[in-house]
């Protein structure tokens, strides 16, 4: 139809389509716009409809199909009033004082406030830990003003960094840097705050240092406030490049001591109080806004956390501490109250829904029981009720990528997996169907830490870990069997550039002779990785980029591609297949449609598309495809689709 219109126009039939025909006629174009975006939806839907979702790790169907009913907020004056307008953003909050008067004031102030802050990692961490990081930007964008009401006096809302860089890309077919965008429009006054792997960013390497400051400050211009720097070995030449990126970019360096082991055993010897304080020291002589404690596993138990945050806080009275912890073992929501009455200012909650287990512990018990310690958070109960009305049912449209983790596990203090790596491994043992894989993956997890020198496991050296516990459950290997056998052995890629030296130097060094009969000959490096880099030259990506690409290349593209190229390239060839679809409403994004069922779906301002899915056609000879008929406002179209079954 578009096409009868153009050539059928009386401009383009009077052949004056050289000089000002499309400003003359904007209208045309931007059906051109919206019709060729309209159809390469429809591609989306129709290979949906043909062969299911292909997101991976989706299992089944969303477990919600109705769109999310967004809830209001009490009236702050009058409980019985009208609800609180929410349509325009909070504009209070302690971003305001990072804007107006920087880092250091920040950090100063979060330090005088009287009760214990909280960092909500709803839109990060917690989804990370139970979802598999698939939740999309549109379901934060949908309740972003209200959580500006709600959580105003919040510390952070942790919102990006962590996996969520790579999955967004990778399995969602979003840009991270967009949804950091969309969300600041949307939430001024909350700072913002991003898991930053150091000299790893947002990766799972290294990368050559002018990457990370580039990363850091591009972080900052799109509306990033904080930026958690934590290093996967605690190597603290890794954590000076971080932090000083951090601090060049101008945003709060919070930097993070990665927590293994229990202080409070005495039977523990090598993460030990003294080693922590140690670190602390280091991390302090490196001028950070905050310190960050970072339970990764879930290992803090009360008592260890008031002798660990206790020590902290009497040696240095004017640092903030901000903790953060996951729930796995069941003993989280306890150690973060002791944290804060051992003097911590932040301790780190997710919404109710969305928390406990591999998640963070749960805001609303959390936060009540603050309230009783004389140390409020200024977080009223009933907005946390009202946003877990939201979250239940994200959770429940989510229900295909739960890891169905269903109960606490205190063997968590032996194994030490992160959060995220727990639910993640659990759901490949349990696809594999047996029975006893997972508590076998779990031992071998435990002796492959102890292979690697009982090291700190958080991204990316958990990675490591957990690869080298699966190769050993897949080809049957004892520990013993590793150490006769190291020289012949065909060890995993990450496992081998480990103990070359990638990630950086581990606490206590590398067990020999392990590591040298693990890398042979392959070169070892002995300090910082990052050091022997040479920089990439991003002007030159950007302009090679846009020659494959096209014009719409932008700067923060450049920086995506330098942490995943190959994912990168895979994005922008899923964006000029089938469109930008961040638009698209999950249930339809994650769905299959079926007949006659109406998806309105709104795919610009003013622009609102009502398609009903009409029929699929008989596999075409020769061709592999079938016809699947929409009808799109009341318009009859066919989009060709591959049968991939
Ligand atoms: C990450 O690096 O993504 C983590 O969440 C580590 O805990
Ligand atoms: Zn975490």
């Amino acid at each position: 139809p578009f096409l009868f219109r153009l050539l059928t126009h009386d401009v383009f039939i009077a052949g004056k389509t050289w000089t000002t025909f499309i400003d003359d006629t904007p209208d045309l174009f931007k059906l051109v716009v919206t019709q060729n975006r309209a159809q390469k939806l429809l591609a989306y839907l129709g290979d949906l409809v043909v062969n299911g979702s292909s997101i991976k790790g989706q299992v089944g169907e969303p477990g919600l199909k109705t769109e999310i009913v967004v809830p209001q907020l009490n009236n702050r004056d009058d409980p019985n009033g009208p609800p609180l307008n929410t349509s325009v953003p909070c504009e209070v909050g302690w971003r305001n004082i990072i804007v107006k008067k920087g880092p250091e004031a920040f950090a100063k102030a979060v330090r005088a406030y009287p009760g214990c802050l909280i960092m909500d990692t709803t839109w990060r961490d917690a989804h990370q830990s139970l979802l598999a990081t698939r939740l999309r930007t549109i379901d934060m964008v949908n309740i972003a003003k209200e959580t500006s009401w709600a959580m105003a006096n919040a510390y952070s809302l942790e919102c990006w960094g962590g996996a969520t860089f790579d999955v967004a890309m990778r399995f969602l077919y979003e840009d991270p840097w967009e949804r950091l965008r969309a969300l600041r429009k949307l939430v001024p006054n909350i700072p913002f705050q991003a898991l930053f792997r150091g000299a790893n960013a947002v990766g799972y390497t290294s990368y050559p240092d002018n990457v990370i400051y580039d990363f850091c400050k591009k972080a900052v211009e799109n509306g990033l406030d904080i930026f958690r720097v934590f290093d996967s070995l605690n190597y603290i030449d890794n954590m000076k490049l971080g932090i000083d990126a951090a601090k060049k970019a101008g945003g709060v360096c919070e930097a993070v001591v990665c927590y293994s082991g229990d202080v409070a055993d005495p039977k523990k010897t090598k993460y030990t109080l003294d080693y922590y304080m140690g670190f602390v020291d280091q991390l302090v002589a490196e001028g950070i806004h905050v310190l960050g404690i970072k339970d990764m596993a879930g290992l803090l138990k009360p008592h260890a956390a008031t002798m660990l945050i206790g020590a902290i806080r009497k040696k240095y009275p004017d640092l903030p501490i901000h903790v953060h912890s996951h729930d796995t073992a069941g003993i989280a929501v306890s150690s973060m109250l002791a944290a804060a009455a051992a003097g911590a200012d932040v301790v780190d909650v997710a919404i109710d829904s969305m928390s406990g287990l591999t998640s963070q512990p749960a805001m609303g018990a959390i936060t009540a029981a603050l309230e009783q310690n004389n140390l409020g958070t200024g977080i009223r109960y009933e907005d946390i009720q009202a946003l877990n009305l939201y979250w239940t049912q994200v959770r429940m449209m989510y229900s295909c990528f739960e890891a169905n983790v269903r109960a606490s596990d205190s063997s968590v203090f032996e194994h030490e997996m992160p959060g995220g790596q727990y639910t993640n491994l659990m759901f490949q043992a349990s696809q594999l169907g047996l029975g006893t894989q997972w508590s076998e993956i779990k031992k071998k997890y435990i002796e492959a830490n102890k292979l690697c020198g009982d090291i700190i496991k958080v991204t990316p050296s958990s990675k490591v870990v957990g690869d080298f516990a699966q190769w050993m459950t897949s080809n049957s290997l004892s520990a013993q069997d590793v150490l006769d056998r190291a020289e012949t052995l065909d060890f995993p890629t990450s496992v081998v550039e480990f103990f070359q030296g990638y990630l950086g130097q581990p606490v206590g060094g590398f067990p020999e002779p392990l590591r040298s009969k693990v890398i042979r000959n392959k070169p070892k490096i002995e300090g910082r990785p990052g050091t022997s880099m040479p920089p990439l030259e991003l002007r030159k990506i950007k302009q090679e980029l846009r020659a494959k690409f096209g014009k719409h290349i932008t700067d923060v593209d450049v920086a995506s591609y330098c942490m995943y190229p190959k994912v990168f390239e895979e994005y922008q060839g899923f964006l000029s297949k089938y469109g930008d679809l961040s638009i698209l409403p999950t249930r339809y994004f994650l769905g299959k449609p079926t007949v006659g069922e109406e998806m309105h779906i709104s795919i610009e301002k003013g622009k609102m598309l009502i398609i009903r899915l009409m029929a699929t056609g008989a596999l075409i000879e020769g061709t592999g495809t079938r016809d699947v008929w929409f009808e799109v406002n009341g318009e009859v179209r066919a989009v060709p689709v591959e049968d991939k079954n």
